[in-house]
């Protein structure tokens, strides 16, 4: 019987085939979904970005590992989905320009689904226009940015600019990703800030009732 244990192993290192065996056996053991989230493919991110700082593993070895973080997903995200409910806001959310993370942007896309958002996924390198025309387009009540390098928070700060200058005042801007702080979202003029996926449902719906 595998473990959460023998999960993050198997996403450290890359390997696909047996994070699709080990996530439905833990699954299929009573293991709850948010559990396998937050005790062991987070975690194992985390572990691999350690040994990316320190040199012990290359950009390829990230990908692996990222590749197979999605591949426990796909399987988990049906899961956490059951609960949602008829959906009460409109989502748009994407990571910014220059930027091609994803996992944490879709892990948050996941959560907001879950608590009964419609949710439209722009992916990643969003540009500012992009996100302005998309607003225009769907009319959302709330819109995440999504940054994880140090070097595309100032497009995270052009998005916020142009949503604002294209007069789409009443829409709320929610953002987050590991380098971005509360005081990075005032600073902004973003409506809201969330540390992770869990509080990002919390924090949409306090900024949607601000
Ligand atoms: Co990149 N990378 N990467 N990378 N990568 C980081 C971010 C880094 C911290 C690694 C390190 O040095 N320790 C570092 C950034 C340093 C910095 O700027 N401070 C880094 C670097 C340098 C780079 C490249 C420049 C490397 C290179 O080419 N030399 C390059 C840049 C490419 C680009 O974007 N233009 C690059 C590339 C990649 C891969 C493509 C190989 C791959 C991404 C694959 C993919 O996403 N499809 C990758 C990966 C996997 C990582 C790490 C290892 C893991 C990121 C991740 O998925 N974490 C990462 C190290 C780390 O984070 N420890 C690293 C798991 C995920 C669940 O967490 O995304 O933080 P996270 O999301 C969290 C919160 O941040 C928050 O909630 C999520 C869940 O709780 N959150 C939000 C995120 N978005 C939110 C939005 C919200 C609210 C909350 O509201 C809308």
């Amino acid at each position: 019987m595998s473990t959460l244990e023998d999960l993050k192993t198997a996403v450290i290192s890359g390997k696909r085939k047996d994070v699709k065996t080990i996530v439905p056996e833990l699954l299929e053991a009573g293991e709850d979904p948010v559990n396998l989230l937050e005790e062991a493919l987070i975690p194992a991110m985390g572990i691999v970005g350690e040994r990316f700082k320190n040199n012990d593993i290359f950009v390829p070895e990230m990908l692996v590992s990222a590749r197979a973080m999605k591949e426990a997903m796909k399987i988990i995200e049906p899961k956490l989905l059951e609960a949602g409910v008829k959906p009460k806001y409109k989502a748009l959310i994407g990571t910014v320009e220059g930027d091609l993370h994803d996992i944490g942007k879709n892990l948050v896309a996941t959560m907001w689904k879950g608590a009964g958002f419609d949710v439209i996924d722009l992916g990643v390198n969003v540009t500012p226009d992009k996100f302005v025309e998309s607003i225009a387009e769907h009319q959302p009540d709330i819109v995440g940015l999504s940054a994880l390098l140090t070097t595309t928070m100032p497009a995270m700060r052009e998005t916020v600019t142009a949503i604002r200058e294209a007069g789409h005042a009443s829409v709320k801007i929610l953002i987050g990703g590991a380098p971005i702080t509360q005081t990075y979202a005032n600073e902004i003029g973003a409506d809201g800030y969330s540390r992770d996926a869990a509080s990002a449902v919390e924090a949409a719906k306090e900024a949607l009732a601000s």
